[in-house]
């Protein structure tokens, strides 16, 4: 029987759908039913196992799923309430569900720094690693653990502050609470379990996370075309950003103009076209890319 890789990723929640995108982009194919633990991926030998975020970690140190799809920050809090060492690695950044941990108290308060915080106290659902910043900071604070609605603790008298994630800072906002100071920067991440793979999955391992990387790369990469004068083109290739040597070709009946195409690695902003146009590029496209691989 062919072997089938398995990968934990969230069922329902603000990871989901960007793992669910993310991996249909590789061009898995699959279906999530209402209440099905496992989904099978119908082309390649995928299965995907539909859990919690919180038992995601474990999952993959334990091998019960060879890899995962993480926020850095539940990997983190796993880690560290594990004892530091997990049998997992970070494989791959995959630059969602974006957000921060951050330290936040009352707006017009008498909390404004970490030092404010000797001997008080903090509510927060990631005690191990607000004590492990406390630690690392020589701050002493008691923590006070909850489970979820951190952001009402200090209007019900539970710690004047708390340690919790922040997106847009909507929630901070509406509680009359403010963010001084941000100990984790998060990101969803690609963990893989320390366990040798078989060489059938390690060979689906290698395809997946190849397309992967086309699909990371490919997210802020664009294709441009334009034509400018020859005698511009070193100055042009200077403001296209993050592009390698772009294309020259040469248009039928005029020897001045060349049109250049280039892919750019990094976000085409309106001012890099403003900045082109005044080099004299005229008729510039930005394209987007769907899929890349090198
Ligand atoms: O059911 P399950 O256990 O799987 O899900 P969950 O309820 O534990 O987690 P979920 O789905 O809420 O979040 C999953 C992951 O998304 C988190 O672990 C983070 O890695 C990431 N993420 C990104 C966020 C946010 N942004 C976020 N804003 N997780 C939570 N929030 C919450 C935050 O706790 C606060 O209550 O949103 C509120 C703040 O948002 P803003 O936009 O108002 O600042
Ligand atoms: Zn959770």
């Amino acid at each position: 029987m062919t072997q089938r890789l398995r990968i934990a990723i969230q069922k329902k929640g603000r990871l989901a759908d960007d793992s669910f995108a993310a991996l249909k982009k590789c061009g898995l194919s699959f279906t999530i039913r209402g209440d099905g633990l496992l989904a099978r991926v119908k082309n390649m030998p995928i299965d995907l196992l539909l859990v919690r975020d919180d038992d995601i970690p474990s999952f993959v140190a334990n091998a019960v799923s060879d890899l995962g799809i993480v926020g850095e920050n539940v990997l983190q809090e796993d880690i560290l309430s594990a004892g530091g060492k997990m049998a997992l690695s970070i494989e791959r950044r995959l630059g969602f569900s974006k957000c921060r941990l951050c330290l936040a108290s009352a707006e017009g308060g008498s909390i404004n720094t970490p030092q404010d915080l000797q001997g008080t106290k903090i509510a927060t659902t990631y005690p191990g690693i607000l004590n492990n910043y406390l630690r690392e900071n020589a701050i002493t604070a008691d923590c006070v653990e909850m489970k979820g609605a951190v952001e009402l603790a200090p209007r019900i008298g539970i710690a004047p502050s708390i340690c919790d994630l922040v997106s847009s800072g909507a929630t901070l906002e509406a509680n009359g609470l403010k963010a001084f100071e941000t100990i984790l920067e998060s990101e969803a991440v690609l963990i893989k379990s320390a366990e040798v793979l078989s060489p059938e999955k390690q060979d689906i391992y290698d395809r997946l996370v190849s397309r992967l990387d086309g699909v990371i790369r490919s997210k802020d990469s664009k294709y441009i075309m334009l034509n400018a004068p020859r005698s511009q083109i070193e100055n042009i290739t200077k403001i296209l950003p993050g592009s390698d040597a772009p294309t020259i070709i040469p248009l039928a009946g005029d020897d001045d103009l060349v049109a250049v195409q280039a892919v750019c690695t990094e976000n085409v902003f309106w001012e890099t076209l403003e900045a082109l146009k005044a080099s004299g590029a005229r008729s510039i496209l930005v394209l987007p890319i769907e899929k890349m691989m090198s």
